[in-house]
């Protein structure tokens, strides 16, 4: 099998995660060259028969934002009902121009956009199960009726939304590998080198756009 038709399989689907205005240049919670992964992902989004999109959208009042704590500030840790919680500058508010996605992304063949942390007393960095670790987005249930088990992850941010994407799709049994260039991290405090350690414990794979 050649590489075109691995990836254009019908059990493989492409997972773009936040390519939206709030993690770009500019944006809420701006990821350093986080544009950069537009073109990336325009290259490789055709080679894949499924595609689905995230899209990280919260209330105007969010827990995860450091403005719903006074006298907090941004990028500090609190402690919340389901555990530990960085609060984030004010970012992907319902219905604004930063909660967008990307304009200049070209993929009009997705099939899916799975919106999460959209409950105000719940954040969720993964695709597929929000931080109480209970409450599903139904993107595992989704992608297993339509016979989908292998996933490859690109998006924003490496380290946050895009890794906890990747070991939650692990941990509901697809396999899954992250595309390295069509990503950019955050990197708060050591998060980035965690994050790949913990993927590849996981059994999370790395490739290129190149290889796709
Ligand atoms: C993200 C922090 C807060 C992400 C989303 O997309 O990685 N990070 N909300
Ligand atoms: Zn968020």
């Amino acid at each position: 099998m050649n590489t075109q038709e691995h990836f254009m399989r019908s059990d493989t689907a492409l997972l773009v995660v936040d390519a939206q205005y709030g993690f770009m240049p500019g944006g809420g919670l701006p990821v350093e060259g986080g544009d950069a992964i537009v073109p990336v992902i325009n290259r490789i989004a055709p080679r894949f028969a499924n595609v689905v999109l995230t899209q990280d959208w919260h209330p105007r009042d969010h827990v995860s934002f450091a403005a719903s704590h006074p006298g907090r500030a941004p990028f500090e840790t609190i402690r919340l009902p389901y555990g530990e919680q960085v609060l984030w500058p004010t970012h992907c508010v319902q219905g604004t121009h930063d909660a967008a996605l990307h304009a200049d992304l070209r993929i009009d063949h997705a099939q899916l956009i799975v919106r999460k942390g959209f409950r105000r007393e719940l954040d969720s960095y993964s695709a597929f199960v929000e931080a109480d670790r209970r409450t599903t987005t139904g993107l595992a249930a989704y992608l297993g009726a339509r016979g989908i088990r292998a996933l490859y992850l690109c998006g924003l941010a490496t380290d946050y939304c895009v890794a906890w994407s990747a070991l939650d799709a692990r941990a509901a049994g697809f396999e899954a590998t992250v595309v390295e260039d069509a990503c950019r991290a955050i990197d708060l405090d050591g998060s980035l080198a965690r994050a790949w350690s913990a993927m590849a414990a996981a059994g999370v794979r790395r490739c290129t756009s190149a290889e796709i």
